[in-house]
């Protein structure tokens, strides 16, 4: 019987508040209330996620920056048995990896992708992200973003035929916590039951490059980033909205 653990019995690296933490939690416990530990491969992005295989409980394979679609989608093709998922920030999806995420999704390939989006490259120091909202002060925009607009992948993603669950949760209160880990659990057995590929967005915290302590930033994320991004199901092929 498989009694280990999805999630180590270690201390993270990431800083208080940091939404990695929160988001880690909630795909260990939906791996273990799932079942289906001894069988998950993961995608590690580079970013402040870089050392994810510190971890987990399961195998992970660390990419260059951008990649873990075109990984996943490998390694899903040979071991069709297994549950891939990749782990992804917004400089690693939208950015440099943009190309990747909407072909992989265009492909219809059966891997789930956990998109953290933090509006910033928080590894760096801070920096504008695709998904840097309008007005947003960051170390390369210090008077605000004031020219385009922010990149909404969920919704680009949940335009296209072949993807079959989008959906983007907040991770500021328990509740929407909550929902966020059922919509991952979702994703998650969707691919096991073969339907296609799958794609969640966590809205996250960064304190630390936001500048913010850790309750204003959870209060932002409400005032400021959900209307940015608004949060819920975007596209559920199989089921129920
Ligand atoms: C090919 C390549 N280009 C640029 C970098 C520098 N770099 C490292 S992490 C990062 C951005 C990380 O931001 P994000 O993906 O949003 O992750 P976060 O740290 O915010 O979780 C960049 C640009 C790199 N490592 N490799
Ligand atoms: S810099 Fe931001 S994303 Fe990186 S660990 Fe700290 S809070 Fe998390
Ligand atoms: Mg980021």
């Amino acid at each position: 019987m498989d009694r280990q653990k999805a999630l180590k019995a270690t201390s993270f690296h990431y800083c208080a508040g940091c939404g990695h933490r929160t988001m880690h939690r909630l795909l260990a416990e939906s791996i273990d209330e799932l079942g289906i530990r001894e069988k998950v491969i993961g995608i590690a992005p580079v970013g402040c996620a870089v050392f994810a295989y510190n971890y987990f409980n399961f195998d992970i394979l660390e990419v260059p920056h951008g990649r873990p679609p075109a990984a996943a989608t490998a390694i899903k093709r040979v071991r069709p048995d297994n549950v891939v998922f990749t782990y992804q920030g917004d400089g690693d999806l939208a950015a440099i990896g943009l190309s990747e995420i909407v072909h992989s999704a265009a492909r219809g390939e059966n891997i789930t992708v956990l998109f953290i989006n933090n509006a910033t490259y928080g590894m760096t120091g801070g920096q504008m992200a695709p998904t840097t909202i309008m007005g947003q002060v960051t170390t390369t925009t210090p008077e605000g973003r004031n020219s385009g607009s922010p990149l909404k992948v969920s919704e680009i993603i949940a335009s296209l035929d072949t993807p079959v669950f989008v959906a983007r949760g907040v991770l500021d209160r328990r509740d929407n916590i909550e929902l966020t880990k059922n919509y991952i659990k979702k994703a998650l057995e969707y691919q096991v039951s073969g339907k296609g590929f799958t794609f969640i967005e966590a809205l996250a915290s960064c304190p630390t490059d936001w500048h913010k302590s850790v309750s204003e930033s959870e209060n932002w994320i409400q005032s400021d980033m959900s209307k940015a991004f608004p949060p819920g199901v975007l596209l559920d092929r199989m089921g129920v909205i």
